[in-house]
């Protein structure tokens, strides 16, 4: 058979166009393919929920790829290894109470699985800003990345969505832009974001997960950014936390959502 590069470009352009379109309106918009993002779309979808993740860069994972300081290596605690065990994970004792991964093998098996459940994950695009109706967020304004790297001025397109979780990580992308250009007061104690503290892994553990819930009608945290949003201390190279928060919020968005 005779391999035609215009074929080649036609079934690519064709297929994404549709995945696109298929896209711009579903139950949840996550913004960020971090751990908690990824992990939070997977129990979604796999409980039969239609799941769109949107994350900047090329890559997926987050800053799991890189364990601690580059070495690739990560922490879990024992109730966090159940979530690595669903994903396939091979993970291995240390001491009592701590588990070690492989932070290449986390990262792409739970990239994979996540796929294979139905998430629809377009890298190398960005959000923006956020839809707003009636005190709301109900949507996500997008640009592809590189257009935002390159300054260029090019307006961007919009996809709704019945919840959008902010999975963004430190920078806690959604919520500064709620809080920054919307009324909706956040449902914090200042109403706007506190903000992180510093390293404090016990305690920030514990915490995230209680973090990551919604945060204004229509909007959940998810993962670091719950603790940058609502006041909590930063935890480094431990992932147990994303990887439980981010099953937390599936499960009380797949409450609201029936
Ligand atoms: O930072 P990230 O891995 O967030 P997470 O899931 O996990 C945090 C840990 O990696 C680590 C930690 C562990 O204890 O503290 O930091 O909470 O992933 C966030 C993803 O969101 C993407 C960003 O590129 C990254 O992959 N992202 C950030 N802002 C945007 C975005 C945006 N506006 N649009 C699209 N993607």
């Amino acid at each position: 058979m005779y391999l035609d590069e215009i074929e080649i470009s036609n079934a690519i352009i064709s297929s994404y166009t549709q995945k696109l379109k298929d896209s711009l309106e579903s139950d949840v918009a996550i913004v960020g393919a971090g751990p908690s993002g990824m992990v939070c779309g997977y129990y979604l979808a796999k409980a039969g929920k239609k799941v769109v993740l949107f994350e900047r860069k090329l890559s997926i994972g987050g800053g799991m790829w890189g364990g601690g300081m580059m070495f690739n290596e990560i922490v879990v605690q024992t109730q966090a290894k159940k979530i690595l065990d669903e994903f396939r994970v091979k993970t291995k004792p240390y001491k009592q109470g701590y588990y070690l991964a492989d932070s290449i093998d986390a990262v792409t098996s739970i990239g994979s699985a996540c796929v294979h459940a139905g998430v629809r994950i377009f890298n190398l695009i960005s959000a923006e800003d956020v839809l707003v109706r009636n005190n709301r967020v109900c949507g996500l304004v997008l640009n592809w990345t590189a257009v935002e790297i390159a300054n260029l001025h090019v307006d961007p397109l919009t996809v709704r969505a019945k919840f959008v979780v902010d999975a963004t990580g430190h920078a806690a992308e959604v919520c500064s832009i709620v809080a920054k250009k919307s009324a909706i007061k956040l449902a914090t104690k200042t109403g706007s974001l506190v903000g992180e503290g510093p390293m404090w892994a016990h305690a920030a553990e514990e915490i995230i997960v209680k973090h990551s819930r919604k945060v204004c009608p229509g909007l959940y945290v998810c993962g670091m950014c719950a603790n940058a949003v609502f006041g909590g201390p930063r935890m480094g190279p431990i992932f147990g936390g994303m990887l439980l928060a981010g099953k937390s919020v599936a499960d009380k968005i797949i409450r609201e959502l029936s």
